[in-house]
């Protein structure tokens, strides 16, 4: 049994669903700190788990006898960067938690780390797997001393500890929250809506992003391979696509004619955007692995303004 806990956050309320597909409803146990009338939360067993109380996460996992736990709770980074004390509460103090359910119970481990790991001293493009680390947001030292506490459970313990450095997710079943790539979410949904959008991150921004499908395929392909050609853990690289504003506004021009887009740049979320990398390497992951993706930027688009428009 899978317990997942952020279950209704933007990756956890798309995996929840997909990991019941794949192992059976009754086998994934969605936690967050309120239920809601999602379909994550009412399509099958639901508790509620605030990650910053060990003794109600371990009676949960106790109670379902979980062996799997993918931890996706987090503060992310424009929010961490205006409350950075209550981020390194919430994100360190609620993934020290989860270790500790999972070392306790033997259980297999995943959380995702981030592009956001990397900081302005990283190298900028084909960012490598192994690479200097020193990102300049709270969030970022969140991602960094994440992946060296999973390492190191793994190291200590035994933990089965396996993690993915997510680039910006695109989706439109939960819209994310305090973000700094959610620029590339509210896009669709204003294009769809107004046809024109005015972007916070300034046009020539590259970020690596991908669609949420395939980041879904690729938390499960990690989960299930063997370990044999492991050389890393925690976390591999991975991204679809290096884009900036202006690109996603074109491919969604070719589906919307007419749409616009303009600027008005947040300092603080641009300053965020400036310091992680343009483009990453992910040859680490699909030597180890065998990661892939299917979405290009076109196919995304596609498939995103088809969804939103389903919805109105
Ligand atoms: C954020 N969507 O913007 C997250 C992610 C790479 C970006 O970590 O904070």
């Amino acid at each position: 049994r899978i317990l997942i806990t952020g279950a209704l956050g933007q990756i956890g309320s798309e995996l929840t669903l997909k990991l019941r597909e794949v192992y059976g409803e009754n086998q994934v146990i969605a936690t967050d700190i309120k239920k809601d009338n999602s379909e994550a939360a009412q399509s099958g067993p639901f508790e509620t788990v605030d990650v910053t109380d060990f003794n109600r996460m371990m009676e949960t996992a106790k109670k379902y006898k979980v062996d799997t736990i993918m931890h996706l709770a987090a503060i992310l980074s424009a929010t961490a960067e205006a409350k950075p004390v209550f981020a390194w509460h919430l994100n360190m103090g609620g993934l020290m938690n989860a270790l500790e359910t999972a070392r306790e119970l033997k259980a297999q481990f995943f959380t995702p780390s981030s592009i956001g790991a990397f900081g302005p001293s990283t190298p900028k493009n084909h960012t490598p797997q192994d690479t200097i680390m020193r990102p300049t947001t709270m969030y970022g030292v969140n991602k960094v001393a994440g992946e060296l506490l999973a390492d190191y459970y793994f190291y200590k313990y035994g933990v089965d500890t396996r993690g993915l450095r997510f680039p910006g997710l695109i989706s439109n079943v939960c819209l994310p929250g305090g973000g700094t790539t959610d620029y590339a979410v509210e896009i669709f949904y204003e294009a769809v809506k107004n046809g024109k959008y005015t972007s916070y991150i300034d046009k020539g921004t590259y970020l690596d992003m991908m669609y949420m499908p395939d980041a879904l395929n690729a938390i499960i392909d990690l989960m299930e391979a063997d370990t044999l050609k492991f050389k890393h853990r925690n976390s591999f690289n991975v991204t679809a696509m290096s884009v900036a504003p202006e690109d996603i506004a074109a491919s969604i021009a070719r589906y919307i004619p007419g749409f616009e887009i303009s600027y008005n740049v947040d300092p603080v979320r641009q300053s965020i955007a400036d310091s992680w990398p343009n483009a990453i390497d992910a040859s680490a992951a699909m030597e180890e692995w065998g990661f892939t993706w299917a979405y290009d930027l076109d196919r995304m688009t596609k498939d995103m303004i088809e969804n939103i428009k389903k919805k109105k």
